[in-house]
């Protein structure tokens, strides 16, 4: 593989540019109208335009991006994460032109895209699984039944939902009938496909995924936890690895059901098996993400090891040139994700123009970011403007880094979620690692960042006291009449 075509845009088009770059490889990026003076476009070697704004118009466009690929002679094409990453058509389209899709075959992203067939391929590998059925349900007597053999609080999932969507949790059998018709008619909406099940509820987890690699060779191994528990509405904030909760055994006996996982899809390429962890410790398979990830810098700094460039070495049949053995957890790493989302509106997104765009700098410090000072964030896409990671020798250093780097990140023009990492970062519940999926529900009002602010405006107006004491006898106040200072605010 001499060329690659990215099917992506952002600081994740540009993120597998640089490997590729380091390992020789060409590049070619696509981009849409939004996107003619973005980053990945200048970076890329060559680039091609592939259509108007919206992301169905262009980075969902299959057959122009295979197109591009075919008229550029690429001969692989990675997707990065989110548009096609995870659409077995297009692995398949993408194969049957002749070109290299650097990630899984479609069988195995169409399993794992299906969570009922998840669960049936998994089956026999004796992979602890939540409490719950491996068929859909379209009965309500069936559904009673179930769920009164299970114990309430029980969750319907839609087969074809994933990443929380199309989920409903019934405390109650009352309850049941009404949540069941809703779960399947929103299923059927949402995916056109009305397939749900049930599982017991987990009620206070941590969610844990481990990284896998599995080579054309027959080797899978796997790169430890990341620990996504940190999220708002299904959207991660943070991510660290190591799991502050993990124990060795525990961490081994789920990585050895995650490499069990991949098996059963024959799975091929970088994939990351997510779990529920629950109070007591005890594990269970929820599904497998067949892409690479956003998070995926902490595996990474925590391995020593550039996943983009295994892909990319799997995808050119080599074996992986390392063994279980081989692989180990040095450090910690944080990962704070910055949306573009106002944290003191409800995280609206927020639109605009870059004004300022200072980066931190540092040891330790790693920023994946797409944008530059003076660009303005298209409304099209993804909200996420970056991923600023640290990394420490143990957990407390990687967090404290966060925090100053945090402070020296100066992002102006539009709002973003930075301040509300630095919450997440010092919340007692955070440093302690005593936190499940309901953290930021638990926690985080808006009050609580107003107040952050409101110290460091207290402080403000201390300094500018003290300087005017010191100064006043040298400082002049220009009298009314002759100043051109607004009697009135203007904005
Ligand atoms: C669950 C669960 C509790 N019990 N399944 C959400 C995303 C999707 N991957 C599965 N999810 C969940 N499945 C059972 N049986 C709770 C969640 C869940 C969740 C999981 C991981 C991270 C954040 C979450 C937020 C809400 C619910």
């Amino acid at each position: 593989m001499e060329k690659i075509l990215i099917a992506n845009r952002g600081e994740i088009a540009l993120r597998i540019m640089r490997t590729a770059q380091k390992m020789g490889i060409k590049t070619v990026a696509v981009y849409s109208d939004a996107d003619r003076e973005a980053p990945h476009v200048r970076f890329a070697d060559e680039a091609v335009h592939i259509g108007n704004s919206p992301s169905t118009e262009s980075y969902l466009n299959m057959d122009k991006i295979v197109e591009a690929a075919l008229k550029t002679k690429a001969q692989g094409i990675h997707p990065g994460y989110g548009f096609l990453s995870e659409n077995a058509v297009f692995a398949q389209l993408v194969a049957d032109n002749g070109i290299t899709f650097v990630g899984p075959k479609p069988h195995a992203i169409r399993v794992m895209g299906d969570k009922l067939a998840a669960k049936e391929a998994v089956k026999g590998y004796n992979i602890p699984m939540v409490p719950g059925i491996e068929e859909s349900i379209t009965e309500i007597s069936v559904a009673q039944k179930i769920s009164k053999q299970i114990g309430f609080p029980i969750l319907i999932k839609a087969s074809a939902g994933g990443g929380g969507k199309g989920m409903r949790v019934v405390q109650q059998l009352s309850e049941l009938p009404d949540q069941m018709e809703r779960a399947i008619s929103e299923a059927e909406a949402a995916f056109g496909n009305g397939a749900v099940f049930i599982e017991k509820y987990i009620e206070s987890p941590r969610h844990i995924e481990i990284q896998v690699l599995a080579d054309t060779h027959g080797n899978i191994f796997h790169l430890f936890e990341r620990e996504c528990s940190i999220q708002r509405r299904h959207q991660k904030v943070v991510e660290e690895a190591p799991s502050a909760v993990l124990t060795p055994k525990i961490r081994d006996a789920m990585g050895k059901a995650a490499i069990k996982v991949a098996k059963a899809c024959d799975y091929v390429g970088a994939g990351t098996v997510e779990f529920l962890l629950d109070s007591d410790k005890n594990f269970y398979f929820l599904e497998m993400n067949t892409r690479l990830q956003v998070e995926h810098p902490v595996t990474e700094l925590i391995t020593g090891i550039d996943l983009v460039e295994q892909q990319i070495k799997i995808a050119r049949n080599e074996k992986l040139a390392f063994s279980q053995q081989d692989l180990s957890i040095k450090g910690h790493a944080l990962e704070v994700r910055v949306y573009a989302e106002d944290p003191l509106d409800n995280f609206l997104p927020s639109m605009g123009n870059l004004e300022t765009y200072k980066r931190p700098k540092g040891k330790g410090i790693r920023l994946d970011d797409g944008f530059e000072e003076g660009m303005t964030i298209p409304m099209y896409y993804d909200p996420m403007l970056a991923k600023l990671i640290t990394y420490g020798q143990d957990r407390d250093e990687a967090i404290q880094l966060m925090i100053q780097a945090i402070s020296e990140y100066k992002i102006k023009g539009i709002s973003t979620t930075l301040p509300f990492g630095k919450f997440v970062c010092e919340h007692k519940a955070f440093t302690s690692g005593e936190f499940d999926t309901h953290f930021v529900k638990k926690y985080y009002t808006p009050e609580l960042l107003h107040q952050q602010y409101a110290q460091e405006r207290e402080i403000a107006a201390m300094v500018g006291l003290k300087l005017f004491l010191e100064h006043k006898d040298i400082l002049k106040v220009p009298d009314r009449e002759n100043s051109n200072w607004p009697l009135k605010r203007t904005k």
